[in-house]
């Protein structure tokens, strides 16, 4: 493990293989299908999402906020698997968290030059608890900005099977991702929310 910046911490290759988690992504996408969000402003987002969980992070012009419901489909979001719950628990533990308990996952999926600009993860109850990440498909670079929006960020290159994990004095920190260096990009972003 070694950290990126001051509790940014970076386990290469902690979600390797990749193989059944991105079978898992395809499982959970049949029943909660990938979708363009919109800001609350009315621009579609660059990225895809789509959600597990007990809730799930959504986006329209009412505003940020977390859904029980998929409103999509009307149905609850597909249940966390038990390997991406494993995965999260572990790597926080690895990190130092010990008492991890991620309630939803969201799912991010970058084609053709789809990014994230440089913003920071607030919609949540409880910031204690840290955030996971983890890079599947193709790689891109990530962007740590830290606590404010402004200057040059720290550049990371995320491959496949690479899990960030960061909280504390980071967990409110801006970040961006620049766009997959070919192909399609998911990301698994894990948040205790409620
Ligand atoms: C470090 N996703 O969904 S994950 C997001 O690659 C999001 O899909 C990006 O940002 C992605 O909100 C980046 C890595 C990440 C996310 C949030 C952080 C790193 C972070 C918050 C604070 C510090
Ligand atoms: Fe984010």
């Amino acid at each position: 493990m070694i950290f990126v910046a001051p509790e940014v911490a970076l386990l290469r290759g902690f979600g390797v293989p990749t193989g059944p988690l991105e079978e898992a992504v395809d499982s959970i996408s049949r029943a909660a299908p990938f979708r363009q969000l919109r800001t609350p402003g009315g621009r579609p987002m660059s990225a895809q999402q789509t959600n597990c969980g007990d809730c799930g992070w959504y986006s329209d012009s009412a505003g940020y906020r977390y859904e029980t419901f998929d409103p999509l489909t009307g149905h609850p979001w597909p249940p966390m698997p038990e390997a991406f719950r494993h995965l999260a628990v572990d790597a926080a533990r690895r990190a130092g968290y010990a008492h991890y308990d991620p309630d939803t996952c969201l799912l991010n999926r970058y084609v053709d030059g789809a990014r994230m600009g440089a913003h920071r993860d607030a919609d949540e109850r409880d910031f204690t608890q840290p955030i996971v990440s983890v890079t599947l498909g193709a790689a891109a670079t990530f962007l740590w900005y830290g606590e404010a929006r402004k200057g040059s960020p720290v550049r990371i290159r995320l491959e496949p099977g690479d899990v960030l994990v960061w909280g504390r004095s980071a967990r409110l920190g801006y970040h961006g991702v620049q766009p997959p260096e070919g192909g399609t990009r998911f990301n698994l972003t894990f948040r205790r929310a409620r």
